[in-house]
């Protein structure tokens, strides 16, 4: 597509439309937190994402989108292009929030793919190729971990029955919370799960908010998303003994609190970073029995570890064993890898249209990597890929004060459906 707008395609996209619309999702899932902050609380495969997903397909029937899920319940909204021998494009992005989520983080780029497509179709633009919106399950990780199921089985990184044991705190497996989604979804069309007789993707463009403070910083409208740094996820148990607090002498104790505090001080030394580039958080923590004057004798910790550097992440992550082997005293542990998503960089075809649109449409747009993992991160093998960024209030995500405006989010859908367009004719 020359660097032209397409001021009918342009102006189909309503700011109004697509702003009521996310507010009227973020009403689900809705908590006021102690600062006044609005944030969402959405869990994956809960009666929440449910009553999101009824919200989007009756969106989806507005627009005249059929739409179908898959057998990890990735639900599709469909476009038809002219040539229905041609593989579609895809777009979209999560449902999922964490559990002290804001209103904008996955959701606006299914909501924006939504808004894209119907403006599409409203101006008339035509497309060669099907474009089809997708919301993934469950990116977050945050109810059952790792992230990325939906899009993983998709794009064929892990078997679609890989986490079907794996439990949330309340000890509900992946696969009964699929099933009841399954059954509480049965009027809907089932698809085939990943790419079908061979026909992958023409390409995949997902839209997110920045989840950083650069775009606002620099005064950017949009980010031209080039790649995704790499993450390890990993879960750590510490096993001990439990004793009496008061009557146990400290010697012949086996702590695990005391061997996790030792643990998580020599992963820091491990993870320490002067450049400041490496990431390395420890914010979930079990401890058994979880009684003051009860010495704990297990202690569940996790870790994120992230780095756009391939050789750190194999290098550090892989050394994490041997490290909590030497910092333990009295304890032993296990290690358990549960998410491991290589970097990636966005091969250039998509990145190269979301500029264009961009350029066209007069926005100050800026080519960034991003922090955050996507489920963009699991289609790159699969076909082009790419993602773009609207700016967030000071930066802040997984958070009530999560932020961006409906004039931001409009720019992004608009350049969104000016990119769909060109590479649905491509
Ligand atoms: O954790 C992440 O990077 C993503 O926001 N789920
Ligand atoms: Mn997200
Ligand atoms: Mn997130």
């Amino acid at each position: 597509m020359p660097d032209t707008v397409a001021p009918n395609l342009v102006a189909a996209v309503s700011e109004s439309r697509h702003w009521d619309r996310m507010m009227e999702m973020a009403a689900i899932g809705a908590f006021t937190d102690a600062d006044g902050n609005i944030g969402v609380n959405r869990p994956c495969l809960s009666e929440l994402d449910r009553q999101a997903r009824r919200l989007l397909i009756s969106y989806a029937q507005q627009a005249g989108l059929p739409v179908s899920v898959d057998a990890l319940g990735n639900l599709f909204l469909r476009h038809e292009g002219s040539d229905p021998t041609l593989a579609p494009v895809l777009t979209g992005s999560h449902m999922d929030s964490q559990p002290n989520g804001g209103r904008f983080d996955g959701i606006w780029g299914v909501m924006a793919g939504l808004e894209a497509v119907q403006a599409i179709r409203e101006s008339g633009v035509a497309t060669r190729r099907a474009i089809e919106v997708v919301a993934w399950t469950n990116e977050e990780g945050g109810r059952f971990a790792p992230g990325c199921m939906g899009s993983m089985a998709y794009a064929g990184f892990a078997k679609p029955d890989t986490w079907d044991a794996v439990t949330d705190l309340q000890g509900v497996t992946v696969g009964d919370a699929l099933a009841e989604q399954h059954a509480a979804e049965a009027d809907l069309p089932r698809r085939p799960l990943g790419v079908v007789d061979g026909i992958a993707p023409h390409a995949y463009l997902e839209a997110h908010i920045e989840q950083g403070p650069i775009l606002e910083m620099e005064g950017d409208e949009i980010g031209i998303v080039t790649g995704i740094q790499g993450s390890r996820w990993f879960l750590v148990e510490i096993q001990g003994r439990t004793d009496h607090a008061g009557t146990s002498p400290l010697r012949i104790r086996r702590d695990a609190m005391q061997d996790a505090v030792r643990a998580i001080t020599a992963l820091n030394a491990l993870m320490h970073d002067p450049a400041d580039v490496l990431r390395f958080t420890v914010a979930s923590m079990e401890v058994f029995p979880n009684t003051s004057n009860t010495v704990a004798d297990r202690v569940r910790f996790t870790i994120d570890f992230r780095h756009p550097d391939n050789e750190v992440l194999q290098a550090r992550g892989n050394a994490i064993a041997g490290v909590i082997q030497a910092a333990l005293q009295t304890c032993r542990f296990t290690l358990t890898e549960r998410f491991h998503a290589v970097p990636v960089n966005f091969q250039q075809e998509v990145p190269a249209a979301v500029e264009r649109a961009a350029k066209a449409q007069g926005l100050r747009a800026r080519r960034m990597p991003s922090g955050a993992f996507h489920d963009a991160q699991f289609m790159v093998p699969l076909c082009p890929t790419g993602m773009l960024f609207v700016p967030c209030r000071n930066g802040v995500s997984h958070h009530p004060a999560e932020y961006s405006t409906a004039a931001q989010l409009a720019a992004g859908t608009r350049v969104l459906a000016q990119a769909l367009t060109e590479l649905a004719n491509t």
